[in-house]
């Protein structure tokens, strides 16, 4: 592995900064694609595989990590302060399942809409993959189950999602249709690798706070299967920049009012490192199969 981990070397009108009025998004984006091809010496990666809590061995399962950044020299990205998040963004090569060599992108560093940085930084991490020559991204997370039969450390396939942050990732008039969001061809292609796995309906909060059991109820009714706080915002910029979407949850705990036992940020670490192994390969194999 090489170390990527070089000083900061910014085209000499600085990095562009994502968050400032009259940025362009696409623009910064554009610019983190750039610095990750000069840094890891990989000028396009095949797919982007972004880290949430509990799935961050899954890297290593897939490949040899070629080079590590750490998010701060990245335009645009910083270092999560959320326990369970690695910080870094990687470049693996891996070897599909027709014996092609690929590459992709680990992004291990996500900006959570709670973090209260903006929409921008929220759908910066996909705009860069798909900016680095990503076709595909797999959006993982950790996450609350609503069906008492999903223990915590299962994954589940995102079959669809209910945005209940009232907000979107895009502005202005950018009309975008969500049908299929989360692909059904890629879908199909998890449950061959695990026919075992369950799909459910992904409903994202706003966070930080985990939701009342009446809430809990409330997503359960309008149709969810899982809470969580990230991968809707995501998925919704991934689709507008074109890439074909596979979203994978792992139950970390049961949403509240589902058990009787209350939330513990501690319990949703232990589930993930319990579960870790079996997720990885499981991601990795899906990954190996996932571009056409
Ligand atoms: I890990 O129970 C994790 N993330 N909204 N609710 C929400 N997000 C979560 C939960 C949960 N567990």
């Amino acid at each position: 592995m090489s170390n990527a981990s070089v000083e900061n070397t910014s085209p000499s009108d600085g990095p562009i900064d994502v968050d400032a009025a009259g940025t362009d998004p696409f623009e910064a984006a554009e610019q983190a694609a750039g610095r990750i091809a000069e840094l890891t010496g990989v000028a396009r990666h095949d797919i982007a595989l972004v880290l949430g809590s509990g799935w961050g061995p899954a890297a290593d399962v897939l490949g040899e990590t070629m080079a590590e950044i750490d998010a701060s020299e990245l335009p645009g990205f910083s270092r999560s302060g959320v326990p369970g998040h690695s910080g870094t963004v990687r470049s693996v090569r891996y070897t599909d399942a027709d014996g092609t060599a690929r590459n992709a992108l680990v992004l291990g560093a996500r900006t959570h809409f709670y973090e209260g940085r903006g929409v921008r930084r929220v759908a910066h991490g996909v705009r860069t993959a798909a900016a680095a020559g990503a076709q595909a991204v797999v959006l993982t997370n950790g996450c609350g189950g609503l069906r008492p039969e999903w223990v915590p450390g299962t994954p589940v396939l995102i079959s669809d999602h209910i945005n209940l942050t009232a907000a979107s990732p895009l502005e202005g008039a950018t009309f975008v249709d969500l049908t299929d969001l989360y692909s059904s061809r890629l879908r199909e292609i998890a449950r061959q690798v695990d026919p075992s796995l369950a799909e459910g309906v992904y409903c994202q909060f706003r966070g930080p706070h985990y939701e009342t059991p009446a809430e809990v109820q409330m997503a359960q009714h309008i149709g969810g299967d899982l809470v969580g706080m990230s991968t809707a915002l995501e998925a919704i910029a991934a689709r507008h920049v074109g890439l074909e979407i596979l979203g994978i949850s792992l139950v970390t705990n049961l949403a509240a009012g589902i058990s009787d036992r209350p939330l513990s940020h501690a319990e949703v670490i232990e589930a993930g490192q319990a579960a870790a192994p079996r997720i990885a390969e499981l991601l990795a194999e899906i990954v190996r199969r996932a571009i056409r």
